[in-house]
């Protein structure tokens, strides 16, 4: 069994072939998704479909966002494409900024075709010329690759005018981060690409509207754009079977932390936070932060819960904590990383995060009370119903999470042990 296997210590290059390929640091239970088509092939397959067949395969196939909101990719493709506008653009999110997350640098760098070529059909279907391709200012290491993929793709007549002798042109270029994470979240991206300081906009109007220099836009995540090839290819009732009754196809997840084997793996939705404990070989296990700083932590009551839109949604990370850690010490470094990382735009965020950065390491150097954990609360009332944009209401869901599920660790550091904080724990956490 696979329990056997783990306790073996059986290096995982020697597993049997039919539990997991382990292709390009992507470990595979069973086969799912080919990330691996020949480059072309997946273009030819959807421009012999047609633009609006094409579009109607993906809407079909159910493929939600994988950034994490899940939002329909056949509807927002939809969207854009009946949106008026005098250019439509195709923007490639690979601001891969999550902690935790790996999981699109692995698709860049072994699978960049099928990036691009997600891309490429993207814009056939809500016909768009231009694609941009947004890459996190850490991965720059990849820009000489891509620009050579992309150089190669030019050479195949993949992109430029009359594709596939096609009527239809498109081309992608390549934009880099500078290392600011809220430029994960779409519309401070499209402020960036535009060459302004990244700040979010107000939604709606949303980028399939008003996006990029105005104009209609869907901003689609790495692994998003990859799984459009796939449906191209195999078509939506193919994809549609995969995975669980709300969430369909695969999911990516970036497994760190303590266990055996870390890395990238690739299951279909509705896979248990046990089984996924299991194969990367954890043991001991204490708390699993799912979605990164901004997601929920989960305790060992919650491990079979499932990886999917309607129980646990994620955009891929899944940091594994085991007994010997203290998730003090993991919260205290989120609330370090929202204060850094909060670009200041609005009150309720920066003075929010900036607060709880102060209490927490008031409360790490022992002269915390109670008093300081209310205050904390008000702080995540405040900034969860008045932030500008997603990061500064997503910022204090693992704090309180952790503060809920591991309260011990706190009361430990409180100058008194009278831990009754004023406002009711459940109330702030509905
Ligand atoms: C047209 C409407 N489009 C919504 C679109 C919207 C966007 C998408 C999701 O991301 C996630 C969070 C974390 N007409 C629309 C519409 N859209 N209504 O749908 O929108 P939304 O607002 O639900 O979510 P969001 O704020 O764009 C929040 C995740 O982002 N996150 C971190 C992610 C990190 C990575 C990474 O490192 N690779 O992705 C942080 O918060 O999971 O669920 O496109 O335009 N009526
Ligand atoms: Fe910036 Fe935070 Fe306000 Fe978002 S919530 S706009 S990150 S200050």
């Amino acid at each position: 069994t696979m329990a056997e296997l783990i306790r073996s210590e059986t290096p995982v290059a020697e597993w049997p072939a039919d539990w997991f390929r382990i292709e390009d640091n992507i470990r595979r239970r069973d086969v799912l998704l080919n990330y691996d088509l020949a480059p072309g092939a997946a273009l030819a397959a959807g421009l012999a479909r047609g633009a609006t067949e094409f579009l109607d395969e993906v809407k079909r196939s159910g493929l939600r966002g994988r950034g994490g909101a899940g939002f329909l990719t056949g509807r927002k493709w939809q969207s854009c494409r009946i949106a008026p506008g005098a250019e439509h653009y195709v923007v490639c999110n690979a601001d891969e900024g999550e902690p935790g997350t790996f999981k699109d640098r692995v698709l860049l760098t072994s699978y960049a075709d099928m990036v691009f070529e997600g891309m490429t059909l993207a814009g056939f279907a809500i016909g768009a010329k231009q694609g941009l391709l947004y890459l996190r200012g850490e991965y720059r290491y990849l820009l000489d690759p891509l620009e050579a993929a992309l150089t190669r793709r030019r050479s195949a007549g993949l992109l430029g005018t009359n594709i596939q002798g096609k009527d239809f042109d498109f081309d992608i270029d390549i934009r880099l981060g500078a290392g600011a994470y809220i430029c994960g979240e779409e519309s401070a991206l499209i402020e960036s690409l535009e060459g302004k300081p990244g700040k979010p906009r107000i939604r709606p109007p949303f980028p399939v509207t008003h996006g990029y220099l105005n104009q209609p836009t869907i901003v689609n995540n790495v692994e998003t754009l990859a799984a459009a090839c796939l449906i191209a290819k195999h078509g939506g009732t193919w994809f549609a079977a995969i995975g669980s009754a709300s969430s369909a196809g695969t999911k990516l997840l970036s497994v760190s932390g303590d266990v055996a084997r870390p890395g990238i793996y690739e299951y279909p939705f509705g896979i248990s936070i046990t089984e996924v404990l299991a194969d990367a070989g954890a043991l001991n296990t204490l708390a699993v932060q799912i979605s990164g700083a901004a997601g929920n932590c989960l305790a060992d009551n919650e491990f079979g819960r499932r990886i999917a839109y309607e129980d646990v949604p994620t955009a891929g990370s899944f940091m594994v904590f085991n007994h010997g850690r203290d998730m003090f010490d993991v919260v205290s470094n989120f609330v370090h990383f929202f204060a850094h990382e909060s670009c200041g735009f609005c009150t309720p965020c920066r003075v929010g995060t900036a607060v709880n950065r102060r209490l927490i390491d008031k409360i790490a150097a022992g002269h915390g009370s109670p008093y300081d954990i209310d205050e904390m609360f008000k702080m995540h009332r405040l900034m969860q119903g008045t932030s500008h944009c997603g990061l500064g209401n997503s910022a204090t869901t693992a704090l309180f999470d952790i503060l809920y599920k591991f309260k011990p660790t706190f009361e430990r550091r409180l100058q008194s042990l009278d831990f009754e904080p004023r406002f009711d724990l459940d109330y702030a956490l509905s």
